[in-house]
Formats: C-alpha cells, structure tokens, sequence
C-alpha cells in the first residue's frame, strides 16, 4: 500500500483548505506555493503515487482531471489568453508529493517551457 500524503488529508478535508472543485473522482485546490497568479492542483481522490502507477482503470478519472482544468480555467478568466497543465513524475520530473496532480497555471505569460 502507498502511503498516504498530505493530500489525503486534504481531500477528506481533514485540513481547512478553500476546495475549488470535488466530486466522486476528483479534487482541486489552489497550490500553497502559488508560481503563477493562478495556481490550482486537481488531484485524483483515490491515492495514486505517480503517473507510473496509472492503469487503464484510473482513465476516467485522469480525463476527469483535465475537463476540470478545464472548468476551473474558465473560472479563473484564464482561458482565453491560455493555461499550462504540468503533471511532474518522480525526481527527475521534480515530484515532490507522491499523490498525482495536475497542476493548472496560468494568469500571466509562463514562458518557454523549460526555461
Ligand atoms: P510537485 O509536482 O509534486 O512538485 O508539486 C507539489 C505541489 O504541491 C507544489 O507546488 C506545492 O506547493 C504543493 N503543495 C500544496 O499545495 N499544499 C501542501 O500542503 C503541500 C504541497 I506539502
């Protein structure tokens, strides 16, 4: 069994955290560590550590993921100029919190993205 992270605590909302979206699949909040003036994470609820240990069963749920980014995109009034969406995979991909997540920027021009 995966161990569980903070994640897990914040999806049962164990932790005070101001969620922007739930449901069955999935969970969005605003990242703690904002690098864009939007800065929100979707992770799935059920604890999956990272994009290696992703099946065939957790599709919907990873399609779940992007029609929120999506929903929360417009939301945010950052459609229309553009949006990043970054899911980081173990340490080369600079993982830090071993429960998968997309990240959605945007808000401002983001630049090349491996500068
Ligand atoms: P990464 O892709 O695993 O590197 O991103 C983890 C993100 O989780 C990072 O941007 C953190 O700021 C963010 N985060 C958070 O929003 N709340 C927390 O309690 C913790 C990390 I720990």
């Amino acid at each position: 069994m995966a161990e569980e992270t903070i994640f897990s605590k914040i999806i049962r909302q164990e932790i005070p955290t101001e969620l922007l979206f739930q449901d069955d699949l999935v969970t969005a909040f605003r990242d703690i560590s904002p690098r864009a003036p939007s800065h929100i994470l979707i992770v799935p609820n059920k604890l999956i550590p990272t994009v290696n240990d992703v099946t065939e069963d957790d599709e919907l749920t990873l399609g779940r993921m992007i029609t929120v980014a999506k929903k929360l995109a417009k939301e945010e009034g950052i459609d229309e100029n553009g949006y990043r969406l970054i899911m980081n995979c173990n340490k080369h991909g600079g993982q830090e919190v071993y429960h998968i997540h997309m990240h959605l920027l945007g808000g401002q021009p983001l630049g090349p993205m491996l500068a």
